[in-house]
């Protein structure tokens, strides 16, 4: 129904599209299958290896500007902005770094595209190397998923064998050496400034910002970090360029998106869609509610994202612009469908576990702030709720909010006020009447 960008960034669930799924299913991730795909023209597109006469790398900079990519790991910064941050002329040592470490609950796309597509993500980080005149690199995978680690080697491998990468790449004076590096699967690891303290072989634990990677960052020297997505994203646009993959979604919101489906669908998966497209549109790929329910809510990005009620999400469509004046975030583009039958307050304990269990502890208000919201919400759920428990979980999500050093503290924080706002009501209920509204659960 729609136009991807190209087979190489495409991961359609099997179920919706088998013609692109087989074209990327576990036997066609190696180089000479991503050749086949054009893998690796953009490369020598940018060298000048294809005929043409090069691009600078202040031309490959203002093609990816010109895209309108924005961050896909969840902040949705604009990512040609953040490569002219850096100092390319400083003659010091610079980093290049992936962030692979999805961790995000619901979020389950970059280890797809490192599945089934490693060489795009490694032609994307030499283009992003070339353009910022960096070196070296490191691609940090999550340690829950070995498997991806151990293919990405491989991959990695094959590349260097066929002159994509390493010294004089192509036989120009571009050299990069890429790494692979796995976590052991904390969750705090994927904020970009403890994974950079993971790299160096430190306790994953974040760090003040300012500064940023963009000058302290890898043994504190300039770093980009970008999530496997966004330098997914990269060979497209050089091939195709900017303005293409900027009308492929709206403006501010340009390209596409890999959203994964999850929770109450009956065709859970990766869909890639054009930015902007309505969320409708989104749930019917991914076939509906399941079992033919009523929806009744919806995280739209990954668990740190607000919880929006049904009606408002049908009135969004899936750009960062449309998700945020909703009163959510795109975030890592993890849409959690939750069916009439789901307890909110059984949800928020869920989530709430995940955030006590994956703070770090550095920040008091992070530390006690997280285990206090789930204790609160397990009685709530439990039956032992007491009259002023709502005044309190708001006022301690509240002092939470704004008042740490990483974006977890008011991960923690966002769906518990989100879920108050919306579903008050069945908090009220499970603390006066001690059960549950929600009919499977009387
Ligand atoms: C230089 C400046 N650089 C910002 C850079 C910064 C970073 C990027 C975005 O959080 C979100 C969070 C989670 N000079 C700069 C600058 N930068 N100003 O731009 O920065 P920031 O601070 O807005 O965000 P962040 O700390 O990177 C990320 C949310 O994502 N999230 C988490 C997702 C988790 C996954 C996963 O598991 N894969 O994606 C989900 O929504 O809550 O809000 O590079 O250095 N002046
Ligand atoms: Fe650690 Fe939480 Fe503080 Fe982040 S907010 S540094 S996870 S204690």
């Amino acid at each position: 129904a729609f136009q991807a960008t190209g087979l190489d960034t495409c991961f359609h669930d099997r179920h919706i599209n088998p013609q692109i799924y087989a074209g990327l299913d576990g036997s066609n991730w190696r180089l000479k299958d991503y050749e086949s795909r054009g893998g690796y023209q953009a490369l020598k597109k940018i060298l000048g290896k294809d005929g043409g006469e090069g691009m600078t790398p202040d031309q490959v900079i203002a093609e990816v500007k010109g895209s309108g990519l924005r961050g896909r790991g969840g902040a949705g910064f604009p990512t040609g902005l953040k490569w002219s941050f850096m100092p390319r002329a400083l003659p010091v040592q610079k980093y290049l770094v992936c962030n692979s470490d999805e961790g995000e609950p619901g979020t389950c796309k970059d280890r797809d595209i490192l599945r089934y597509n490693p060489h795009i993500v490694i032609e994307g980080m030499i283009i992003a190397a070339y353009a910022m005149g960096i070196s070296v690199g490191y691609n940090y995978i999550h340690g829950e998923i070995f498997e991806v680690y151990e293919r990405f080697e491989a991959a990695l491998e094959e590349a260097r064998a066929a002159g994509y990468l390493g010294s004089q790449i192509l036989g120009s004076n571009h050299s990069f050496q890429l790494h692979a590096h796995h976590g052991f699967g904390a969750y705090i690891c994927g904020e970009e400034t403890a994974l950079i303290e993971s790299i160096e072989g430190k306790k994953g634990q974040p760090r003040f910002k300012p500064p940023f990677p963009a000058s302290f960052g890898v043994y504190g020297k300039p770093t980009t970090i970008n999530n496997t997505e966004t330098f997914g994203a990269v060979p497209w646009i050089i091939r195709n360029g900017g303005q293409a993959y900027l009308e492929c979604g709206k403006p501010n919101n340009g390209g596409t998106k890999i959203f994964s489906m999850v929770g109450d669908v009956e065709r859970p998966g990766n869909y890639e869609i054009p930015m902007g497209t309505p969320f409708a549109t989104l749930l019917e790929l991914a076939g509906g509610v399941k079992g033919g329910k009523k929806l009744k809510a919806v995280i739209p990005g990954g668990s740190s994202a607000p919880v929006l009620p049904a009606d408002v999400m049908m009135a969004c469509t899936m750009d960062y612009d449309s998700i945020s004046k909703a009163g959510s975030m795109l975030g890592s583009g993890a849409v959690i469908v939750m069916d009439e039958t789901r307890c909110m307050v059984k949800s928020l304990l869920r989530l709430s576990y995940f955030y006590a269990h994956e703070s770090c502890g550095q920040c008091t208000p992070c530390r006690e702030g997280t285990g206090w919201l789930y204790k609160m919400v397990e009685r709530i759920e439990h039956g032992h709720g007491r009259p002023d428990d709502l005044a309190l979980l708001d006022n301690v999500a509240e002092n939470i909010m704004g008042r740490t050093i990483c974006a977890l503290g008011d991960a923690a924080a966002m769906p518990v006020r989100g879920m108050l706002k919306h579903f008050r009501d069945e908090f009220v209920h499970h603390i006066e009447h001690k059960t549950c509204q929600v009919p499977s659960y009387i």
